[in-house]
């Protein structure tokens, strides 16, 4: 079952300038099921230990600052291959290389505010998850 689900954050940009149900919608056209969902606003704190992976990169406090700046919608989804065909429905890191009518090209403004996250492994996925949604109910 964990190979079905992945996690994706809409971030502060996309949260600020009111993609929240565009995005939503691509989610749902794409063929995703939201089995959690919650809006929430990440502490300086937590959004550093969620992106930890990145703490030595040049990038590192402006994304942090940024994934702080903000309130968010964090979710878990659900599909066949959902890790793979979600990073494919959002796009690339970078704006200006995701494909057109993926989530960033629509809504991303930059590659650090780039309205998305999507998990990169099942493994992740899991750990994302556990992150935001420990102990709660899956539907
Ligand atoms: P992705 O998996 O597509 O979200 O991309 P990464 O894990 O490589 O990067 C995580 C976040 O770090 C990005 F969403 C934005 C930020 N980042 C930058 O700000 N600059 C970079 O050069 C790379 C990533």
């Amino acid at each position: 079952m964990a190979g079905n689900r992945t996690f994706t954050m809409i971030k502060p940009d996309a949260v600020k300038a009111g993609h929240i149900g565009a995005i939503l919608n691509k989610i749902n056209q794409g063929g995703f099921r939201i089995v959690a969902m919650k809006l929430t606003q990440l502490s300086r704190e937590k959004a550093g230990e969620f992106y930890a992976v990145h703490k030595e990169r040049p990038f590192y406090k402006d994304l942090v600052d940024f994934m702080s700046s903000g309130p968010i919608v964090a979710a878990i989804l659900e599909k066949d291959n959902a890790v793979a065909d979600f990073r494919e429905l959002i796009g690339a890191t970078n704006p200006a290389d995701a494909k057109p009518g993926t989530i960033r090209a629509l809504y991303a403004t930059s590659i650090g505010e780039n309205a998305v996250h999507g998990s990169d492994s099942d493994e992740n996925a899991t750990i994302e998850s556990n992150f935001h949604f420990a102990g709660v109910e899956l539907f």
